[in-house]
């Protein structure tokens, strides 16, 4: 049992060092920055989409979040993705992996229209 707290520790403190290390910053704020590029948001305010178009690379997510106080839907045409009602503040993710032109709408609100492009 001795032995194993040992080497939990050492696991521990190594991690640590490594995490610590200068050179292993840049490595995660890369990744970090690579992938807020390819993503991108979308809020849902006063009964609109904003931006009502977004444009991403193949791959990529899109997060909708709902600032209004009444729930929303986000649901594709094409059936590809259809959110459950997300009340104030709630998130929805969908990463699309194919390029191509997808309409959405809300679907309790279907006057609320809005594209994703992948390219
Ligand atoms: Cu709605």
């Amino acid at each position: 049992m001795k032995t194993i707290t040992w080497f939990l520790e050492l696991t521990a403190t190594v991690a640590l060092a490594l995490a610590l290390m200068p050179g292993s910053t840049p490595l995660l704020a890369v990744s970090a920055g690579d992938k807020a590029a390819a993503g991108a948001s979308v809020k849902i305010d006063n009964f609109s989409f904003g931006p009502t178009e977004v444009s991403i690379p193949a791959g990529a997510t899109v997060t909708w979040t709902n600032n209004d106080d009444v729930p929303h839907v986000v649901a594709s045409d094409d059936k590809l993705f259809k959110s459950k009602p997300l009340d104030t503040d709630d998130h929805f993710s969908f990463t699309f992996s194919k390029p191509g032109t997808y309409m959405y709408y809300c679907s309790i609100h279907p006057k609320m229209t809005a594209k994703v492009v992948v390219h």
